[in-house]
């Protein structure tokens, strides 16, 4: 795609214009978290230096401003996923905050003892956790769709794993360990064809591809904002309406109430019903502006380019002597996982840093995944919009070298 604007972009990116090393940052670990651009800097800096106060509180005129952004950020978020109202977008940390709400208040609204929560194989540990300790604590039981050795969902086993006890499905949309894009339209309808709610885990999906909460008709869609170029510390939860109404509050506090008497307390509208105490302002505001600047590219423009560099990738990668691609999904985000016959992953991530090149070594929190590939961890180049073909040249050669080196 050689009309993708990639340097005009990589030029809005301050920190990739450094040296590591003595050598040209190359930084592929976006998908553990994405760098910022200029304008989601001087949002954040500007709005503390000019209009920071407490929000939904104050008559002044700095708290109206405050509000006013903050509450414009929802509304950037809802027309970016297409939700329906502003009503439907509560803003929490990150992705496993709003998993754990959802384990907690959907949980403990709707679920009783053996009733059966289904996941698939491929999830992150956010996606796992939240729900073992539900069971624990409700005696509801957790189900596992499996994959297969490309690394995608065996639909049809998944489809078998739904009984007449499953209450709720809860699937990554993109697998951070492995790239995979799952068939997520085909799950809700299967699950819907049985009236199951289905939460999407979009934390790696969202800055990858153009997401639209309504022609997915998910119950839920959860990201994190840190790694939609939007700082740390923000994410969002999508619900529809009517299932957030029906649901407990998570935590109780300042401005998810309407009235408080020591005898009981009214719950506030949504979605200050799901944000209690004083909210991360600033960085919702930040979370505005990345959004503002993905619009701007075009969030289509990005899927393409980055299918592109992923294409790239993936062919070189194939023709490097004892270079083992984990994760071959027909269906794949810009993601490569890989092992090396002769050298640990974290070698490959030590000897990676060393010319320049960042990459992530380990089990990126889905250790079930690496337990299924019968590895203990895969080295994991994740590519941004700002990637370009020359990186991709300069982390394969960088292989290539550390295969002579480990002999
Ligand atoms: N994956 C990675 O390097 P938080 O930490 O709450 O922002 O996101 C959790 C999470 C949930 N689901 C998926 C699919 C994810 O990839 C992540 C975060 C990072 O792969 C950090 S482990």
């Amino acid at each position: 795609m050689t009309d993708f604007p990639v340097e005009k972009i990589r030029a809005d990116f301050p920190i990739l214009q450094q040296q590591i090393r003595n050598k040209p940052l190359v930084y592929l670990d976006n998908a553990a978290t994405t760098q910022k651009p200029n304008c989601v800097i001087d949002c954040i800096s500007d709005f503390y230096r000019q209009d920071y106060a407490n929000v939904h509180r104050g008559v002044h005129t700095l708290s109206v401003r405050a509000t006013d952004q903050y509450e414009g950020a929802r509304e950037t978020v809802k027309d970016f996923i297409n939700a329906q109202s502003t009503k439907e977008i509560v803003f929490v940390k990150g992705t496993t905050e709003a998993i754990n709400l959802l384990a907690h208040s959907y949980g403990k609204s709707f679920l009783k003892p053996g009733d059966e929560i289904l996941i698939t194989a491929m999830e992150h540990h956010s996606n796992i956790v939240p729900w073992q300790m539900l069971c624990q604590e409700l005696g509801t039981v957790l189900k596992v769709a499996p994959i297969n050795l490309q690394g995608e969902l065996i639909v049809e086993e998944f489809e078998k794993l739904i009984t007449a006890k499953t209450r709720l499905v809860s699937v990554v949309h993109m697998s951070n360990a492995l790239g995979t894009v799952n068939p997520v339209k085909k799950i809700i309808d299967l699950a819907h064809e049985r009236n199951i709610p289905v939460i999407l885990d979009g934390a790696q999906a969202i800055p990858h591809m153009p997401v639209d909460v309504q022609a997915l008709e998910c119950d839920f869609y959860v990201f994190s904002g840190h790694k939609l170029y939007a700082p740390t510390g923000v994410g969002v939860l999508y619900g529809k309406q009517e299932i957030l109404e029906a649901m407990q509050p998570y935590q109780g506090g300042g401005d998810m109430i309407r009235k408080v008497t020591f005898k009981e307390t009214e719950y506030n509208n949504l979605p200050y019903k799901f944000e209690a105490g004083t909210p991360n302002i600033a960085d919702v505001v930040g979370l505005g502006a990345a959004i503002g600047y993905l619009t701007g590219v075009g969030m289509d423009n990005i899927a393409r380019y980055e299918a592109e560099l992923l294409a790239y990738a993936t062919d070189k990668a194939k023709q490097i002597e004892g270079l083992r691609l984990i994760g071959e999904a027909h269906e794949k985000g810009a993601i490569l996982s890989f092992v090396l016959d002769k050298v640990h992953p974290h070698d490959i991530g030590t000897m990676l840093d060393s010319l320049g090149i960042a990459v992530r070594a380990g089990h990126h929190c889905a250790m079930p995944v690496m337990d299924f590939f019968e590895i203990p961890a895969t080295a994991r180049a994740s590519f941004a919009m700002y990637n370009t073909h020359q990186e991709v040249d300069v982390l394969m050669d960088g292989i290539k070298s550390l295969i002579e080196v480990f002999g």
